[in-house]
């Protein structure tokens, strides 16, 4: 069912390919949300090219791994990953956010292939991956879920209340990757309501913790790995990030939270992109 599992190399040439489409996608929709999309590239793609065993031909397949993207404002890279897996026809990109597409901007479990969960309300994904993980225990299935969560979605309370029913029915099935880029929608994290010190709640909640580099491909590999293999418990991979990761003039700045580049930027973006491969 994998692909052959990508090298890290690889895996950072798929990076490239993926903040492209994300900057071509929003450019062309002209609305969507580039920088948290950006600051999760990295690890979206070491699951979908190397970590999760999924299928394209058959997304439903009973024995796949989940993957929620609960922070789901950033379904550009989502949606980028899966089309480049062979989930759908990448033409699909050019219709983001366009009525009756089947990439909406938030991802619809009913619309788009792959999407096993409608997320875009923050503070849900992390209750819905651990009913999946509990239901892979209670069926002896050996699948893994994985749920990418933003820090300001840290803020929202749901949040904790799945975190202490995790080690409750020792989730091992269970990965909460926290996407640590400091912004959320208008400003800093610290500013609007600090979630610091992360790593010390999760591990008061009795989690695995595992702290990344996100961006550095070996140590996301590694820390992704890692977590699939502990056992007796579940894993929070605390992903330190850049929200806007890749284009200079959206990195740190809050106003690309939300924003389309225009023609120019657009250009810049993706100059930028491809030449830091290079
Ligand atoms: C329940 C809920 N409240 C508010 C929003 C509006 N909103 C969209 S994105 C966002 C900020 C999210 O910040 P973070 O989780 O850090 O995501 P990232 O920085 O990765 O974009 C907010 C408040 C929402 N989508 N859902
Ligand atoms: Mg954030």
């Amino acid at each position: 069912m994998p692909a052959q599992p990508m090298s890290v190399n690889e895996l950072e040439d798929t990076a490239v390919t993926i903040r492209k489409d994300i900057i071509e996608m929003i450019s062309t929709a002209k609305a969507g949300h580039p920088g948290g999309s950006l600051s999760a590239a990295d690890i979206v793609t070491a699951l979908y090219f190397r970590i999760m065993r999924v299928d394209p031909d058959n997304p439903d397949r009973p024995d796949r791994d989940r993957f929620i993207l609960s922070k789901g404002h950033a379904c550009p890279v989502w949606y980028a990953a899966l089309a480049e897996r062979g989930f759908f026809d990448k033409k699909h990109l050019g219709t983001l956010r366009r009525l009756n597409s089947i990439l909406q901007g938030h991802a619809d479990m009913r619309k788009t292939p792959g999407v096993d969960m409608t997320v875009g309300s923050l503070g849900q994904g992390i209750s819905a991956g651990l009913g999946m993980a509990l239901s892979g225990k209670l069926r002896k299935k050996d699948y893994h879920v994985w749920v990418i969560v933003g820090d300001g979605e840290c803020q929202e309370g749901s949040v904790w209340e799945a975190a202490m029913a995790g080690p409750r029915w020792k989730l091992d099935n269970f990965t909460v990757i926290v996407d640590k880029n400091r912004l959320q929608n208008d400003a800093f994290v610290d500013e609007v309501m600090p979630v610091d010190p992360l790593a010390e709640k999760w591990r008061a909640f009795n989690w695995n913790v595992v702290e990344i580099d996100g961006h550095d491909m070996r140590q996301v590999v590694d820390g992704l790995e890692h977590a699939a293999a502990t056992k007796g418990g579940p894993t929070v991979v605390i992903a330190h990030t850049i929200k806007g990761k890749g284009v200079s003039f959206m990195e740190n700045v809050p106003k690309w939270h939300g924003a389309a580049p225009n023609a120019e930027e657009t250009k810049i973006a993706l100059s930028e992109i491809i030449g830091a491969r290079k």
